[in-house]
């Protein structure tokens, strides 16, 4: 190992070249580039083939701590299409006197129709809401490069001098904006390593700015809550949404049950005819059936008609849990964290919605 510490410029870990089972690994000529990148990160941009390692609460929380004590601009990114599921609880005790900038990303997955301003004023509402004051809220598609450069200028604002972190729940593609800057001033594509698996980000990564500050891409914190968790990495694909959602209308009756694959039900128990939207993956398979023979149906065609979760899966996947709602205002959705959501008109209805075991379902005000 040379003297230097080097570190690696696509996921920010210590690069080691001793030991090719361990974390950090980089082969002795891997040293020589200009870019220095670990095996990891070669294996996941070549072959979308992903190492698992897992961070675990304390490397986050060394991470925010130190983001509190410094003097910076604090960007938090959530993913649009998961706005609850990929928000940091937490996030307002770690700000200290720092500023927030909040950034909805994935933006291009929203139906062409949705008004952006509309969803900023929901996002500032929901902010609210949950505790935390932004000084401003932006919407990007940071894949798309949509808003990107708009953002970026106000950060540059904001900033007034400062550092810049980014953070965010892991895979809200912070990286993938942190990218899309660089290519701005510099032209240079895909920098950082981005992945759609999970914890793709393992320390800071400090891009320099042009008066001696960085802009400090982190690692995502795991929500233990996110469906991602549950699901098997082939089948990521299948949940996550990559294209712009086409929105499935149902005309249900009552005693009528939705199935997304094997992951959550919805039961629609009263409130007499009326149709339900729903905003999911276009890749994932959803099943009516009748109320009645939805329990059996599931015990039977889990894992095989009604997947994901997979055959092999079965035995560690977590029971659906059923909660119940009753919708008392007209355009709430009922969000389905991480699988995305059911929008429902009018109010009167009185629905069931079950999701795996440790993963969130609730009613908002409809984002759409
Ligand atoms: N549709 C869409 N997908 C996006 C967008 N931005 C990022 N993604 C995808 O989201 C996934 C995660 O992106 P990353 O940039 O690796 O996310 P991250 O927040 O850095 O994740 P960690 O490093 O694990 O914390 C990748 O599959 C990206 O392609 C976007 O604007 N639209
Ligand atoms: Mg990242």
């Amino acid at each position: 190992m040379s003297e230097h510490q080097h570190i690696c410029m696509g996921c920010g870990v210590k690069v080691q070249t001793e030991n090719p089972e361990e974390l950090g690994y980089a082969p002795t000529s891997a040293l020589e580039k200009e870019m220095i990148i670990c095996q990891r990160c070669f294996r996941l941009k070549h072959y979308n083939e992903v190492q698992d390692v897992s961070l675990t609460d304390d490397d986050f929380l060394k991470i925010l701590n130190e983001m509190g004590k410094s003097d910076a601009l604090i960007v938090m990114i959530v993913d649009i299409f998961d706005f609850n599921g990929s928000w940091l609880p937490g996030l307002h005790r770690f700000v200290g006197s720092n500023k927030v900038l909040l950034v909805g990303n994935k933006v291009d997955l929203l139906p062409k129709s949705v008004k952006h301003s509309k969803l900023i004023h929901w996002m500032k509402h929901e902010a609210k809401e949950l505790g935390l004051k932004p000084e401003d809220v932006f919407l990007v598609s940071a894949a798309k490069g949509m808003y990107v450069r708009e953002t970026a200028a106000a950060i540059d604002e904001h900033r007034n001098g400062k550092d810049v972190y980014v953070v965010g729940c892991t895979n809200v593609g912070k990286s993938t904006f942190i990218n899309r800057i660089i290519k701005e001033v510099t032209g240079e594509n895909d920098v950082i390593t981005t992945s759609h698996f999970p914890g793709t980000t393992l320390d800071i990564i400090k891009i320099p700015l042009d008066d001696e500050k960085s802009l400090i891409d982190s690692p995502g914190i795991i929500n233990h809550h996110q469906m991602a968790h549950f699901v098997d990495k082939q089948d990521l694909k299948i949940i996550t949404p990559k294209k712009e959602i086409k929105p499935k209308v149902f005309q249900l009756n009552e005693g009528q049950t939705l199935f997304f694959g094997g992951l959550a039900r919805f039961d629609y128990i009263s409130g007499g005819r009326r149709s339900f939207v729903c905003y999911v993956s276009n890749e994932l398979n959803i099943h009516r059936t009748k109320m009645e023979n939805a329990d059996e149906l599931y015990e039977k065609h889990v894992g095989e008609m009604l997947t994901p979760p997979r055959m092999n899966q079965i035995e560690s996947f977590p029971e659906l849990v059923k909660q119940e709602f009753i919708i008392k205002e007209a355009k709430t959705d009922i969000v389905f964290s991480g699988l995305g959501w059911i929008t429902v008109n009018e109010p009167g209805a009185k629905v069931a919605a079950y999701v795996p075991k440790g993963v969130q379902a609730l009613i908002r005000k409809s984002l759409i």
